[in-house]
C-alpha cells in the first residue's frame, strides 16, 4: 500500500443557481479531483474545494500545493502510516482542504484494500443521515419558494438560513417568513458568515427568539474576541463556530475562550482523521455537533455523509448534505439521491467513488 503518485486534477462544473453569503459567492464549483494511487494499484479518491474566502485556498493553489509539496512528501510512505502523513503534511501550514482531500483518499484506499466500507471503518454507527439545506441570500419570497421545493422534492425539514446581510432586518424578515410558510415542525437555524457585529448580533437574536431557532452559526468574526464572547453568552441557542474552528487545536481555543458552544464539522476541511479528533473532542466536552457543508459537490458530499453516519454524535442533527442539488452535473457515475429527507451512505469497498470518465474529460480545466 505504498503511495507511489498523487494526482491533482481541476475541473469546473457550473451551478444553475448561485448560493451567495456573506463572506462570498458560488457559481462554479471549481474543485480539484485528488487521487492517491499505490504500488498495488489501489486508487484514493476525493475532492477538495477551494474557498478563498474562507481558507485562502484557490483552485490553482490546491493543485500546486499537492505538486509541489505535499505529495514528494508522503510518497514512499504507506496508507497505513497516517500518523507518519499528516505529519509530513503538517509541516506545512493552512491548505486545509488540500491536506483533507488526501486524507479521505488514504482512507480510501484503506477501504478498498479491507474490502470494506469507509464508514464502517470509522465507527459504523448507522446508514444514513438526515439531511438539512442551506438557503443562500435571495429576496424572502424567494428564499421561501426555494426551501418549499427542496421540502416537497426531497423530504428534507430542515433548513440552514444564511444572515449576515444589512441591514439585519432583512434577514431577521426572511427567516420569519421562512418560519410562517413552513410551520413549526421544520427546523431553522443560521448562519452568518461573520457579515453582521456583535451588537448586530445581539438584536437579531432577540428579534428572532420567538422563531425556534435550533442553531446560530459565525453570526460576527471570532476575531472581535470580547463582543463574540459577549454574544456568545447571551445566545439563547448554541452557537456555533465553522470557519473559526477548523483545526483541533481552534475548536479547544474557541470553546475554552467562550467564542462557540458547538462546532461545525466539515471533512473538506479536516478530512476523517482530524475530523474524529474534532469530534471526540466535543463528544468528551458534550458540545453539539453539525456536520458541515463545504458547498460541496457529490464527491465531498459523499465523504461527509460517510463520516456523519459512522458516528452516534453527529447523526443527533441534519447534516449539511444537499447543496450538490444546485449544480449543473458532477463526476460520479451514479448520482447521489436523496429520498424522505435523508442521504444513504454508498455501500461497497471504500467510500463508493466511481468517476465518470467521460464526465472527467468534459469537465477538467488542465488539457
Ligand atoms: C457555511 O457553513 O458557512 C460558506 C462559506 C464556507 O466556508 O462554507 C459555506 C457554508
Ligand atoms: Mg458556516
Amino acid at each position: 500500500m505504498k503511495i507511489v503518485r498523487v494526482e491533482a486534477i481541476p475541473f469546473a462544473i457550473p451551478y444553475a443557481k448561485p448560493l451567495r453569503f456573506a463572506s462570498g459567492e458560488v457559481h462554479t464549483a471549481d474543485h480539484v479531483l485528488v487521487r492517491v494511487y499505490t504500488d498495488e494499484g489501489l486508487v484514493g479518491t476525493a475532492e477538495a474545494p477551494p474557498r478563498p474566502y474562507t481558507y485562502g485556498e484557490t483552485q490553482e493553489s490546491i493543485v500546486a500545493v499537492i505538486d509541489k509539496i505535499l505529495a514528494p512528501q508522503i510518497l514512499g510512505l504507506t496508507a497505513l502510516e497516517r500518523e507518519a502523513v499528516h505529519a509530513r503534511l503538517d509541516r506545512t501550514v493552512g491548505n486545509p482542504t488540500a491536506k483533507a482531500a488526501i486524507d479521505m483518499a488514504l482512507w480510501d484506499i484503506l477501504g478498498q484494500a479491507a474490502g470494506m466500507p469507509v464508514s464502517g471503518l470509522l465507527g459504523g454507527y448507522t446508514d444514513r443521515m438526515r439531511v438539512s439545506h442551506m438557503v443562500g441570500f435571495a429576496p424572502a419570497d424567494e428564499m421561501v419558494t426555494e426551501a418549499e421545493r427542496i421540502r416537497d422534492t426531497y423530504g428534507i425539514t430542515t433548513f440552514k438560513v444564511k444572515v449576515g446581510r444589512r441591514p439585519y432586518t432583512e434577514d431577521v424578515a426572511a427567516c420569519r417568513a421562512l418560519r410562517e410558510a413552513l410551520g413549526d415542525d421544520i427546523e431553522l437555524y443560521i448562519d452568518g458568515n461573520r457579515g453582521w457585529s456583535a451588537a448586530e448580533s445581539a438584536r437579531a437574536l432577540r428579534e428572532m427568539a420567538d422563531l425556534g431557532l435550533l442553531f446560530a452559526e459565525e453570526l460576527c468574526p471570532a476575531d472581535d474576541v470580547l463582543g463574540r464572547r459577549w454574544l456568545v453568552a447571551q445566545s439563547p441557542v448554541p452557537f456555533i463556530a465553522d470557519e473559526s474552528a477548523t483545526r483541533t487545536g481552534e475548536v479547544t481555543r474557541e470553546l475554552l475562550g467562550g467564542s462557540a458552544t458547538a462546532i461545525s464539522i466539515k471533512t473538506a476541511r479536516t478530512g476523517f482523521t482530524a475530523s474524529q479528533r474534532v469530534l471526540h473532542e466535543c463528544e468528551g466536552l458534550g458540545v453539539e455537533v453539525v456536520m458541515g457543508n463545504q458547498i460541496d459537490g457529490q464527491i465531498g458530499t459523499l465523504c461527509s455523509v460517510a463520516f456523519g453516519a459512522a458516528h452516534r454524535w453527529s447523526t443527533r442533527h441534519a447534516g449539511e448534505l444537499s447543496n450538490f442539488l444546485d449544480m449543473t452535473d458532477d463526476l460520479l457515475t451514479e448520482p447521489l439521491r436523496i429520498k424522505d429527507g435523508t442521504l444513504r451512505v454508498r455501500e461497497g469497498a471504500g467510500l463508493g467513488i466511481a468517476i465518470d470518465p467521460e464526465k472527467l474529460d468534459r469537465y477538467r480545466k488542465d488539457r
